[in-house]
């Protein structure tokens, strides 16, 4: 059966994760975290002094995943999309959160006041979102609210459903 890749965007902390893993248990989909994903393979390319952080190589990252990607059926997080090759993914989602609610989520994960400061202009200006647009078709690129319980659960409902339609398009 063919299944349909999935890429799940936006600023840390608008709950990507949380949502992925999910939808990933209720679909059977599988689920990759790039953060852990190169963690894992030390995926590195040098160190950003500034955000006192490890450079993502994005080049064997893409490597790394080019296997199970053209199999399909994965539903892939990241803060990032511009380095993906387009024709992986089918739907891509941006999530959303109201700046106070994200603010409170990352001063919650102990950031500091760079990095906060950072991660909210970052969400009050888009730039995940515009990054998709630049990256892949505008049809396929659709934004998700993020705020609370009930978002999470609309849009696992709301991507089930898309799933399901994808499936049946694809199958004969
Ligand atoms: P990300 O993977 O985008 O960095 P996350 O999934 O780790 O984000 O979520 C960050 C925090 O926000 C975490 O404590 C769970 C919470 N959260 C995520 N989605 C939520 C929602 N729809 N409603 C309330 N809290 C949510």
């Amino acid at each position: 059966m063919l299944l349909p890749n999935i890429l799940l965007t936006g600023t840390p902390g608008v709950g990507k994760t949380t949502l992925g893993k999910e939808l990933a248990s209720r679909s059977g989909l599988k689920y990759v975290n790039v953060g852990d994903l190169a963690r894992e393979g030390q995926l590195y390319d040098g160190y950003d002094e500034e955000y006192d952080c490890p450079i993502l190589d994005e080049d064997r990252v893409v490597d790394e995943l080019e296997n199970q990607m053209s199999e399909g059926g994965v539903i892939v997080d990241y803060h990032g999309c511009d380095f993906f090759p387009e024709r992986w993914f089918h739907i891509v989602f941006v999530l959303k959160t109201d700046n106070s609610i994200l603010y409170k989520r990352l001063e919650n994960r102990g950031y500091n006041e760079k990095k906060l400061k950072d991660n909210i202009q970052c969400e009050i200006f888009q730039v995940l979102h515009e990054e998709a647009l630049a990256s892949y078709k505008e049809e396929i690129v659709h934004q998700l609210p993020s705020n609370k319980p009930e978002d999470l659960e609309d849009n696992i409902n709301q991507i089930l459903k898309w799933i399901e339609h994808w499936v049946k398009d694809h199958s004969s």
